[in-house]
């Protein structure tokens, strides 16, 4: 009898030095218990699996990282020039749009791709744009950013009629002001973050005072029917943005979702240079940008630390999960 309660006094302790184990284990290091961890009872074993498991699944999204989709949006769209007039072709359309692998969704789409193609054009351009609508419904566009006459604003019913389904609808202004601007639908709920946006950038005519970089990058975030998406693609699908160390690059970020984005780069702290296209007369250094609906902000990143660097949207429900990353979440790449 007595020889009884005294073993099970000693389960006793192996299962509280056990437990403290489990809940600090670097505590206790060289303090290692002469019996064997393996010893305990079931309910030790279980926080260390469920913690493998996440452990493994976020390795593996992180691995699996830039994956492979279906579909690239964001490429520069080449004018046809006609009479000295640049002349953009633009096709509405719905389209299953490889957010991330394997995962399609119903998206409208400018030529196909989400984001739209890339417009860039030098200010004083004279610029036409040809939407032709291929949608189940009526559409137009707003150029975003842009001073264009009235009638060219691309509002339904305000500025002109909608284009309605198989219509075509023509806009011509000159480009005008210099900056990062964006170009996409006007009309109906959820035409915008179904996919029916892009870039609209306009070079000044003057670029002796433009920031010399290795690349110029348009980030585009957006939420909605396609999930929380940059360049409309989720993590891992995202692209990841490879710079070589000592290079300077510009990020020009836009939201076109109907929620705030704060984006955070990790080691290597951003100058914004211009808000909603419009330069900055006193520059200010970030790590977290905060890019409201329909703003846009310029960044330059010097590429000073070699390394992975994360940049993710700072709503964590946007980029964190039991599964790991998913969403807003991308990286700046430094090479040595
Ligand atoms: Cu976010």
């Amino acid at each position: 009898m007595h020889h009884r309660v005294r073993k099970a006094g000693t389960l006793v302790a192996v299962v509280a030095l056990a437990v403290a184990v489990g809940f600090g284990g670097g505590f206790l290091i060289g303090r290692t218990p002469t019996v064997p961890l393996a010893a305990g009872p079931a309910v030790i074993h279980a926080a260390p699996a469920a913690h493998e498991e996440m452990d493994q699944a976020h390795e593996a999204r992180v691995k699996a990282f830039p994956a492979k989709t279906a579909g690239l949006g964001a490429q520069p769209l080449q004018a046809r020039l006609v009479g000295g007039v640049k002349v953009f072709e633009v096709t509405a359309r719905e389209v299953q749009w490889e957010v991330e692998p394997g995962v399609k969704r119903t998206a409208f789409a400018y030529n196909g791709v989400v984001p739209g193609p890339t417009i860039r054009v030098t200010e004083g351009d004279r610029v036409r744009v040809v939407l032709r609508n291929q949608l189940p419904e009526s559409t137009s566009i707003h150029f975003h950013g842009l001073i264009t006459p009235n009638a060219m604003d691309g509002v339904p019913f305000i500025t002109q009629p909608p284009v309605k389904p198989g219509q075509s609808f023509t806009y011509e202004f000159v480009a005008r002001p210099a900056g990062t601007h964006m170009y996409h639908s006007h009309h109906g709920p959820d035409q915008i973050t179904k996919g029916l946006l892009g870039a609209f950038i306009v070079a000044p005519r003057d670029r002796s005072k433009e920031p010399r970089v290795a690349a110029d990058v348009v980030l585009i975030v957006n939420d909605g029917p396609l999930g929380y998406t940059l360049n409309g693609k989720s993590f891992p699908a995202t692209q990841p943005i490879v710079v070589k160390l000592g290079q300077r690059i510009r990020i020009r970020y836009m939201n076109e979702g109907q929620i705030i984005h704060p984006m955070h780069l990790h080691g290597l702290p951003g100058l914004v240079i211009a808000k909603d296209g419009h330069r900055l007369a006193q520059p200010y250094t970030a790590d977290t940008v905060n890019v409201a609906p329909g703003e846009r902000y310029d960044v330059l990143v010097a590429a000073n630390q070699p390394g992975v660097w994360a940049l993710h949207c700072h709503i964590l429900s946007h980029a964190e999960s039991a599964e790991g990353m998913h969403g807003m979440v991308t990286a700046v790449i430094v090479q040595k």
